[in-house]
């Protein structure tokens, strides 16, 4: 991998741990479900679902395009608070990088895949993106900074994190499918994919 700021941590969070965050989620989506983010411009669903926890969610809709809002778009309601064990993953593995304010949950049904792009809505684009991965296996591609850079494939399994920091904070990237019934945490086919980000400078 020829981007200096991409970590892969393959089975960081043991099942015990996966099964707790999990069960943390199942409350984040009670009180904020999932909804269906639209493309600016062009008002085309995302076939990924999301919702948000933490002071900020990430958001897009046909008018208003990619953003950070403290309420979910549907309810109006601010996020849920973010869960502690996020919290702790983040201070693990960020390097020293302000407090997380936002996470992006994103649910993967059977079919759903996330295109080649490049986050850079956030306001403090030094500090690291952290992912994590629960249930379903995913190819995860990465590039570099130009579209048509060459691109790499990772296979993401549940509990596995990636931190994006330096090089690779500015990566193209996205998801090329996830393989159903490939993990039995969810109870039902699919993978959650969590980001937690700084989004304001501190
Ligand atoms: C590389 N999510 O939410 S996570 C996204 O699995 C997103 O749901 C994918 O891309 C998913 O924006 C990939 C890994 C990831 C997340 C953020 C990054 C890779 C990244 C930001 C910059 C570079
Ligand atoms: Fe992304």
């Amino acid at each position: 991998m020829a981007l200096s700021g991409f970590r892969h941590l393959p089975g960081f969070l043991d099942r015990q741990a996966q099964m707790r965050l999990k069960a943390a989620l199942d409350d984040v989506l009670e009180v904020a479900p999932l909804f269906v983010p639209v493309m600016p411009r062009s008002g085309r669903p995302f076939s990924v679902r999301m919702t948000n926890c933490g002071d900020l969610g990430w958001v897009s809709d046909k008018a208003g395009g990619y953003r950070y809002q403290p309420t979910h778009p549907d309810t109006g309601a601010t996020w849920p608070a973010m869960p502690r064990q996020l919290t702790t993953i983040w201070k693990a593995v960020a390097d020293g990088a302000p407090a997380p304010e936002a996470c992006l949950v994103n649910w993967y049904a059977p079919g759903a895949k996330m295109g080649l792009h490049v986050d850079r809505d956030e306001e403090d684009l030094s500090a690291p993106v952290v992912s994590v991965s629960l249930g379903d296996d995913a190819w995860f591609r990465i590039g570099g900074r130009k579209r048509g850079d060459p691109t790499e494939k990772v296979l993401l399994r549940s509990g596995d994190v990636l931190v994006l920091g330096g090089d690779a904070r500015l990566a193209f990237h996205g998801i090329d499918r996830i393989l159903p019934r490939t993990s039995d945490l969810l109870g039902e086919a699919g993978r959650i994919n969590l980001t937690l980000r700084r989004v304001r400078l501190a």
